[in-house]
């Protein structure tokens, strides 16, 4: 089955360009493509335990953003490249962010019971199938970028997916954040200055969800046959937005509402956590999000027209109410 093309739903054109009018409208396109391919990636798990089964499908076909899926189609969309070999690397990055938010609301971690509108995977399931539901879904990313991409192009994919997900950076981060909250609560931070504290939470957030983001971006370059120059201005464009992002998440926890975000908010508070808008206020931490959106937008212009879905993007990140 190795280097098997991902077949687009047939209503759509996988040489149109992906609608900038609405950002909404372009990521809606997003879901529309990508959904159909993770739905059939669970169905071909005919040999898994029926109820580990839809657990997987319940994690990984929630109603979710599928911003990761959009990044890496986008930024393969940029650099001239097929939306076919772009697919695999889409749901990938879909499969882990996927498992990281099952595991992140388990009892052990955040102990969440809303995750995308409804029940947290252990709620909805148990806790047993949510820790299986996502240990399984980590290979199945792998299993998806080696199905369907050619083997040299699917072993560089691995490294970029597995050094995005592993101790040094999703895995790595949450550890971090996880011991930062101990030590908040412990009072350390009154010991700790502001800019070291704004340092390590920027560390965090690098490796908590700035690395997968980036996987996003290189593995649409990567699969598009991306130049040294158009790859660079992806890695400016995931940096600044990944961190945009993550101010914004930080946002709209101290600002939004569970109804629009799908989620518990006020937690971060709660929790004493560390935060933007806890180390430096709304209003600087609003400011510092619009600045790394501009970044992340001026780093698109050497794709043209083509670079527009990722540019409007970036500013919709640090405008969006959910
Ligand atoms: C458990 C290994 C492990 C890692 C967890 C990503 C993560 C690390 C935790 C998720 C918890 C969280 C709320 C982090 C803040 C940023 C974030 C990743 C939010 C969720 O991403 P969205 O907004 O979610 O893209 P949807 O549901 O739209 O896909």
């Amino acid at each position: 089955m190795q280097g098997r093309m991902l077949q687009r739903p047939a209503e759509s054109d996988p040489t149109a360009d992906v609608p900038c009018e609405s950002v909404d409208v372009a990521i809606a396109d997003v879901r529309q493509f990508i959904d159909p391919l993770l739905e059939e990636a669970v169905n071909a798990l005919d040999l898994a335990p029926q109820r580990l089964r839809e657990s997987i499908r319940y994690a990984l076909l929630a109603p979710g953003k599928r911003l990761r899926p959009a990044l890496t189609l986008w930024a393969s969309d940029a650099c001239g490249g097929d939306r076919q070999a772009a697919a695999a690397g889409a749901m990938a990055v879909e499969m882990i962010h996927a498992y990281s938010l099952v595991h992140d609301d388990l009892p052990a971690m955040d102990d969440d019971d809303l995750r995308r509108g409804r029940p947290t995977c252990h709620r909805a399931f148990d806790e047993a199938t949510a820790i299986l539901c996502g240990d399984a879904l980590q290979p199945l990313a792998f299993a998806t970028l080696v199905r369907h991409l050619p083997p040299d192009t699917a072993g560089r994919a691995c490294g970029i997916l597995a050094s995005a997900a592993g101790a040094e950076a999703l895995v790595g981060g949450q550890a971090e954040d996880l011991a930062a909250e101990q030590a908040t609560a412990e009072t350390d931070a009154a010991n700790t200055s502001p800019e070291s504290q704004l340092a390590r939470l920027e560390q965090i957030h690098r490796c908590k969800t700035g690395a997968l983001f980036l996987a996003c971006l290189r593995l649409g370059g990567l699969t598009a046959g991306a130049s040294s120059e158009q790859l660079q201005a992806l890695e400016i464009y995931g940096a600044a937005f990944g961190l945009a992002f993550q101010i914004a998440d930080d946002l709209l926890d101290a600002e939004g509402t569970e109804e629009t975000v799908g989620k518990r908010v006020g937690k971060d508070a709660a929790r004493g956590k560390l935060t933007f808008p806890s180390l430096v206020g709304i209003d600087a931490s609003r400011a510092r999000a619009h600045a790394l959106a501009a970044e992340a937008e001026h780093a698109c212009q050497i794709f043209g027209t083509r670079g527009k879905p990722l540019a409007a993007l970036a500013s919709w990140i640090v405008h969006r109410n959910h």
